[in-house]
């Protein structure tokens, strides 16, 4: 009998050391109107993710809930109006980096920047600006894309003790798959939430998840990430 109850209270320590150590963060990138249905930097179907993310919010008891928010100064190196091109292709900029042109999106403090207006966020919620720079660009969440500044998103996550990053939103193929490469890098056990998140086309997208597989991320859909937490 008192084997029996040994083993038990044996067992349950392990778990709840295991479960201590394995903290989970729920990672929703740019889930803002500029990206969403009519917004001038439209994601096809991107409207479709808020459900999805507000179901995971209420079906998983989340360590922790970030959200990034592309936020741009106006005349942002990334916007085509300010070098007045007209198409939305690469160019290479005086200091010889590649950049490719957008419209104009998610400027400070503007409609468009906001979060999708059914998005269910939490005043518990970090939230984490970037793209602040107005001469470089930022598609990953954690740094920007010359790598020489940083958010708070690694700093707060560290912070937090976890462990474990599941992330989705938009653009799938651009700054879903850059935050998720350097979630990587920076050691997390990083998940892409598949279909909590939207990219620009099919073959993009297709392109980004065979990289991110090859990266070592993990590819999930919101259904099983329920099922075993
Ligand atoms: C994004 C293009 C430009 C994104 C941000 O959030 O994926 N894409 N800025
Ligand atoms: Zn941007």
């Amino acid at each position: 009998m008192l084997t029996r109850i040994l083993i038990l209270l044996f067992v349950t320590m392990a778990l709840a050391v295991y479960a201590k150590n394995d903290k989970k963060a729920l990672l929703i990138i740019d889930v803002q109107k500029d990206f969403c249905k009519s917004g001038s930097l439209e994601v096809p179907n991107a409207d479709e993710v808020v459900p999805i993310f507000n179901n995971l919010r209420s079906s998983v008891k989340w360590d922790s809930v970030m959200l990034t928010a592309d936020w741009h100064p106006e005349k942002h190196v990334s916007f085509a109006s300010t070098h007045e091109v007209k198409e939305f292709t690469e160019i290479v900029l005086p200091n010889g980096s590649k950049q490719m042109m957008w419209p104009d999106h998610c400027v400070q403090r503007t409609d468009g920047a906001k979060f999708h207006s059914d998005l269910v966020v939490k005043k518990s919620d970090v939230i984490v600006h970037k793209g602040t720079n107005l001469n470089v660009d930022s598609y990953s969440g954690f740094f920007d894309n010359d790598g020489e500044s940083q958010t708070e998103l690694n700093f707060k996550l560290q912070e937090r003790g976890i462990k474990s990053v599941y992330i989705g939103g938009l653009a799938l193929n651009v700054c879903v798959t850059y935050t998720c490469l350097d979630a990587v890098k920076l050691g997390f056990k990083t998940h892409l939430i598949l279909d909590a998140s939207r990219g620009l086309g099919d073959a993009q997208n297709k392109a980004a998840i065979k990289k991110l597989k090859a990266a070592g991320v993990i590819i999930i859909n919101s259904r099983d990430i329920i099922r075993s937490f």
